[in-house]
């Protein structure tokens, strides 16, 4: 699919008014489109208070071409984000304070080049391509949200891993003065996650720094995330600080915080259960409620010909 969600729904759609002037208001709307690509988005529509980001279409994207984008406005208010607590609506109320500028990334372990990398050069890198994923939750809810980013192989190449590196561990930003949730116990803060090295590698993992042609939103984890569409949301780490490659598997903070419910892969898979739910579907965000009709879950959230391979020969029930 080759368009720009930018071009199937006006801008003012994609987020309440609301949302509009908190990005106004904010510091890093403006220090951001100092350094962002697109400049136009300094006019003084409200539309312009959102940063724009300068990307192409994706043909790699594997996108979807039938179903809808999810209306902005449900994925910026319909979020989890537990360092701002554990309420749906949590994160867009509480996360507008986090300081995301300056901002910058360490890569760090077993690569030849580790380093810093301050928010500029990341996204400088390489082109933004616009990708449009599902996002399967494991608590059994999707969207459809178009995300603007590059692969983050794009970044691990140029680190250069080491022949010993097999894993990958992200680590996010615990800002005890500005995230409330990190006083709750749920998990263990920072919130990490991980990938192994190839599924890392693969062009679909990516980087994100925008969505909806904008800079991300705090809630869904600017200034930048990942998004790894086969995987339950939860694998999509929001507000990376840390990037460490790795010999051992890393337990990430939901293996460490109930090990048999979150395994390491976290592929979507309609044949696993969760302990206390099954996966063979899903509601739609936007679709109606609660009421409309339920999807069925696709193996690998419908990604399985571009990822499948990675998971050859594996036990997909035992490696869950
Ligand atoms: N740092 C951090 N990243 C996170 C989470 C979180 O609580 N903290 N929640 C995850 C979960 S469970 C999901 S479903 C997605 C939600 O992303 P979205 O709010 O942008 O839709 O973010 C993931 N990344
Ligand atoms: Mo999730």
């Amino acid at each position: 699919m080759n368009i720009k969600a930018s071009e199937i729904t006006s801008p003012e759609s994609y987020a309440g008014r609301r949302q509009w002037l908190q990005w106004a208001a904010s510091g890093v709307a403006g220090a951001a489109l100092a350094t962002w690509a697109q400049r136009d988005a300094l006019a003084n529509a409200p539309s312009s208070a959102w940063p724009a980001l300068n990307h192409s279409t994706s043909k790699v994207a594997g996108a979807i071409s039938i179903e809808a984008v999810t209306p902005a406005k449900h994925v910026t208010s319909y979020n989890n984000f537990y360092e701002f607590g554990m309420g749906k609506d949590d994160p867009e109320r509480y996360a507008q304070q986090l300081p995301v500028d300056p901002w910058s990334v360490e890569v760090e372990g077993l690569v030849h080049k580790p380093g810093r990398w301050a928010l500029e050069n990341l996204l400088k890198l390489s082109p933004m391509e616009e990708r449009i994923y599902r996002l399967r939750c494991v608590e059994g809810w999707s969207m459809v949200i178009p995300w603007v980013g590059y692969s983050l192989a794009e970044l691990l190449r140029r680190v250069e891993p080491m022949g010993s590196a097999k894993f990958v561990e992200f680590v996010t930003v615990a800002d005890v003065q500005h995230m409330r949730g990190l006083k709750s116990g749920v998990l263990s803060w920072p919130y990490t996650e991980g990938l192994r090295l190839d599924e890392a590698m693969h062009p679909l993992t990516l980087l994100a720094f925008g969505m909806y042609g904008h800079t991300l939103p705090k809630q869904n984890g600017a200034p930048l995330r990942l998004v790894v569409p086969w995987k339950y949301g939860f694998k999509s780490a929001k507000s990376i600080v840390k990037i460490r490659l790795v010999e051992a598997m890393p337990q990430s903070a939901w293996m460490k915080s109930a090990p048999h419910e979150y395994g390491f892969y976290s592929n979507v898979n309609p044949d696993v259960p969760h302990r206390r739910w099954s996966q063979a579907t899903e509601r739609r965000i936007g679709e109606g409620g609660l009421l409309a009709p339920k999807r069925k879950t696709e193996r690998f959230n419908g990604y399985a010909e571009q990822v499948g391979q990675l998971y050859a020969g594996m036990d997909l029930q035992r490696n869950f």
